[in-house]
């Protein structure tokens, strides 16, 4: 369990709601004891093909869990946790019609069977459609809660799957992009780097394959260069898993200091997970701070009252100001709400927007590269820059659409309180992955029948028609028909027209790959734009709910008030000593709670000093 002292305040904030008989209080506290028991805290490893990201993890847990080879890719994320007894579960996950996320489907397999499932030898391009496979292991590295999940190597980080990647960074704890010491960092792995760090709050680099690279240290020089120069303050961890690997099996401590590993682990410990408990215990603790104020406000009134029974009118007043505006909040009329719908209304637009303003502009320039070459030899390098192009811009928008999503988010809190981030809910976008259903792949136009027979035909005709023109002309002037003038007449013409059809058909391949650039973006443009619909529409709801039932509680709080005060004023006089007493009491025990919450978000273990 990740931090012990935060369930058992929960635990406790939980009893004080049943006995002040605060059902409403109970489920908010009952979810961040569900959240804080949930000790996972998810690692993805992520990375260009065949950079180590499989074989970081296997040294990681010392154990021989995800395929490795120089052939065997990686074609199903894996998600490797502790578990006592090895275990390995395939995870179907799928969504309703509306899109709704359905209960996964799991089925357990021999451990020994893993290979199969994971593998693009044994599963060529996740043909069997699983969502990800669950590994259970035995390590004292995981016990914590530590969660590593290696994922598919991306082709280009810009790709299809560097945009399903993209799409599981919001849910994970932190990201290590790893990337072997054989050259410096890609274009697309720094634009990666620059999107995972404004959706992930920790994003670290792994430097590979050390032992095979003895220019490592300047790779690693160079790569410290390029980061500081797009600003992004990531540590860099250079390592090598077959020293570690080596060293583990032989038990040799200056080879596992030499692999770079106890630098990583160290990371992932003191960073990765005290950066969650820290967040753990953030979260505890404002809704321990919440349900503590809530309970108070009642006992606060009665006192205030009964201590002073003049001010009771003016009090009661007072409170039933505030019931009045929290009742505005509960109607479906409120202003935030407003604020909610109108916000998702705009942020919908502007995000279709602005990705139709980035594809249209890929599609522009597709078109200028069309124009300047012939398809037939330049079609497959046009298909990947623009397939990375695009996922590239569909991984913009997703960053700013969760940017602006998390911005409204604190607009509408703001309805509720001065300090509305006090209210945030924890914004997690959900249990389905943006961009799950891969984007197709882009069509290619049939070069074929343009092909070299084509060419010969054509050519063949345009030389037929020139020597039987030549032949006649030639005839005329009293020559015969096959003399070698007009056999030479009829290649010189047959050269021509086959330039001439070779123009013809190179626009007409320019033309139709134009088409096809154009509907691979029209077919990008509405999925990424249902998606992004969907993600939207799930975030209002979220939103919805959890500003719903914090104006519920707040009502619910303001009416006891209320009537604890009006009650307060008809008590007699031996009574009313007896019920402040007792009333400082409870208020002291409530306190005392929200003291112990509010040590508990100030409470920062020594050794991650912030
Ligand atoms: N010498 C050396 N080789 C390594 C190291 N890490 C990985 N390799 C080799 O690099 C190749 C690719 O490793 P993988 O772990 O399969 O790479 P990957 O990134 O998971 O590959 P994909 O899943 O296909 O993207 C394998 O042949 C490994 O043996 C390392 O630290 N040192
Ligand atoms: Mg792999």
């Amino acid at each position: 369990m990740a931090v012990p002292e935060a369930v058992s305040l929960v635990d406790l904030a939980l009893k004080a709601t049943t006995a002040y008989d605060r059902p409403d209080l109970a489920r908010r506290l009952h979810q961040t004891r569900q959240r804080l028991v949930d000790p996972n805290v998810r690692v993805l490893i992520v990375g260009e093909f065949k950079q180590g990201k499989s074989q970081l993890l296997n040294a990681l847990v010392n154990a021989p869990v995800c395929p490795v080879d120089d052939d065997i890719a990686t074609s199903l994320p894996t998600v490797v946790k502790h578990s006592e007894t090895a275990s390995v579960t395939l995870v179907q996950e799928s969504e309703s019609e509306s899109g709704e996320p359905l209960p996964a489907k799991r089925s357990e397999v021999p451990v020994e069977q893993l290979a199969q499932y994971v593998s693009e030898a044994g599963n060529p391009n996740n043909r069997r459609q699983l969502s990800y496979a669950e590994v259970g292991i035995p390590r004292r590295l995981l016990a914590g809660g530590l969660v590593l999940v290696d994922t598919p190597g991306v082709g280009g980080l810009g790709s299809q799957h560097g945009a399903a990647t993209m799409g599981a960074l919001p849910k994970a704890d932190a990201v290590l992009l790893v990337s072997d010491a054989a050259q410096e960092y890609t274009a697309p792995e720094l634009d990666f780097l620059e999107s995972a760090r404004q959706l992930c709050p920790n994003v670290a680099c792994v430097i590979t394959k050390t032992d095979l690279y003895p220019q490592w240290r300047r790779i690693v020089e160079i790569n410290i260069g390029h980061l500081s120069r797009a600003g992004v303050h990531a540590k860099i961890f250079p390592v090598s898993s077959t020293l570690r690997l080596h060293a583990l099996r032989t038990e040799d401590k200056s080879l596992m200091d030499e692999s770079g590993f106890v630098e990583l682990i160290g990371y992932l410990q003191r960073e990765v997970l005290a950066r969650a408990d820290e967040l753990d215990r953030k979260s505890t603790s404002q809704d321990v701070v919440t349900v503590s104020e809530q309970l108070a406000t009642n006992m606060q009134s009665e006192l205030m009252t009964l201590e002073d029974p003049e001010k009771a009118g003016a009090l009661i007043a007072q409170l039933n100001q505030a019931k009045q505006q929290a009742d505005d909040l509960r109607q479906r009329s409120a202003r935030w709400q407003q604020t909610l719908s109108d916000g998702v209304t705009d942020l919908n637009s502007d995000i279709e927007y602005d990705l139709r303003d980035r594809l249209r502009a890929i599609s522009r320039e597709a078109e200028n590269i069309v124009e300047q070459s012939d398809p037939k030899d330049t079609w497959d390098q046009l298909v990947s820059w623009v397939e990375q192009q695009v996922s590239q811009a569909a991984s913009q928008n997703f960053v700013w659409a969760i940017q602006r999503a998390q911005f409204l988010a604190g607009q509408v809190a703001d309805h509720f309180s001065s300090n509305g981030s006090s209210l945030l809910p924890n914004l997690r976008v959900g249990q389905q992955d943006f961009i799950s259903g891969d984007l197709r792949a882009m069509e290619r136009p049939e070069m074929e029948k343009y092909g070299v027979g084509a060419k010969l035909f054509s050519g063949l005709r345009g030389g037929y028609g020139g020597l039987v023109m030549v032949g006649m002309a030639t005839g005329m002037a009293g020559l015969s028909l096959l003399n070698p003038f007009s056999a030479a007449a009829g290649l010189l013409f047959g050269g021509k027209t086959v330039a001439d059809e070779m123009k013809r058909n190179k626009q007409r391949r320019q033309a139709d790959a134009k088409m096809a650039v154009r509907r691979h973006i029209d077919d990008v443009t509405f999925q990424v734009g249902k998606e992004t619909r969907d993600m939207l529409r799930q975030v209002q709801r979220n939103l919805r709910d959890h500003f719903t039932a914090i104006a519920e509680e707040m009502h619910t709080s303001l009416t006891e008030a209320v009537q604890s005060a009006s009650k307060a004023v008809k008590i007699d006089e031996s009574g009313r000593v007896q019920r402040i007493r007792d009333l400082k009491a409870e208020l002291e025990r409530i306190e005392n709670m929200a003291q112990r919450a509010r040590a508990l978000d100030n409470a920062v273990p020594a050794a991650v000093g912030r």
